[in-house]
């Protein structure tokens, strides 16, 4: 696909900041395909026949991040699927090769960051929700008592928070050095975010 014709906005922040629930919310709104790498990783994860399956379910339970090849790989399938059959409805942005994309919880390493920008395309900018580790671990618990997701119990939790801080803040750091980063608090109510993401949006797009 033509890079230069999709557009694509990094949705940052540590493990349950609500950037699945933020990014539903833009969906509905701004005609975005929302891409969760974590989504991704674990529909590869559960695929019949997929040769990393165990690979993947190890590194999520461990909090620890996936070979980039496997991540990369799996998004750029997926942007380039959804160009080829773009929905019906797809709205504003979606013809002649062109779409928009939201990427949730990726690059969340600096290799990833610097292959996609490189090999796939490079973004137009982050939305980086901030919040503290205690409301995100109580999300996290309450969320884990029916997401069935193998990484929503404390030590796995306490796992992600580690990797966050050391490995994917200083990405969110080079993209906030190059005015890229558009930061967000996300300890409000969801409703609350939503409102200012949509002023941070409407800022970009006006
Ligand atoms: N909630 C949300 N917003 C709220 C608010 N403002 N007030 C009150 N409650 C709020 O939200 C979490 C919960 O909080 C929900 O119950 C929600 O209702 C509530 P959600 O929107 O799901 O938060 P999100 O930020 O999406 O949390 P998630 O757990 O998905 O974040 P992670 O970044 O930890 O998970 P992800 O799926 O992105 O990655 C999982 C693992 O995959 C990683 O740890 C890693 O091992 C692996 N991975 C890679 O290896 N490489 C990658 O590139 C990406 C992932
Ligand atoms: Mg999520």
């Amino acid at each position: 696909f033509d890079a230069k014709k999709v557009t694509v906005i990094f949705v940052l922040g540590g493990p349950g900041v609500g950037k699945g629930t933020q990014c539903a919310n833009l969906v509905r709104d701004y005609g975005f395909v929302h891409l969760s790498a974590g989504d991704l990783l674990r529909a590869e994860q559960n695929r019949e026949g997929s040769e990393y399956g165990q690979l993947i379910r190890d590194y999520i339970r461990e909090g620890q991040i996936v070979p980039m090849e496997v991540t990369v790989k799996l998004l750029e399938n997926a942007i380039r699927e959804a160009l080829e059959n773009p929905k019906p409805d797809a709205g504003a942005g979606w013809s002649d090769g062109q779409g928009r994309f939201l990427i949730d919880g990726f690059p969340r390493k600096m290799d990833q960051a610097l292959k996609f920008d490189e090999s796939v395309c490079p973004s137009a900018f982050v939305l980086f929700f901030k919040c503290s580790e205690e409301v995100m671990l109580q999300r996290l618990l309450e969320r884990g008592k029916t997401s069935g997701r193998e990484d929503d119990n404390v030590e796995s939790i306490k796992k992600r928070f580690r990797t966050f801080e050391e490995t994917s803040m200083p990405v969110v750091e080079m993209y906030r050095e190059k005015g890229k980063t558009v930061e967000l608090d996300a300890e409000k109510t969801i409703p609350e975010v939503y409102v200012d993401v949509k002023k941070a949006m409407d800022a970009k797009f006006a």
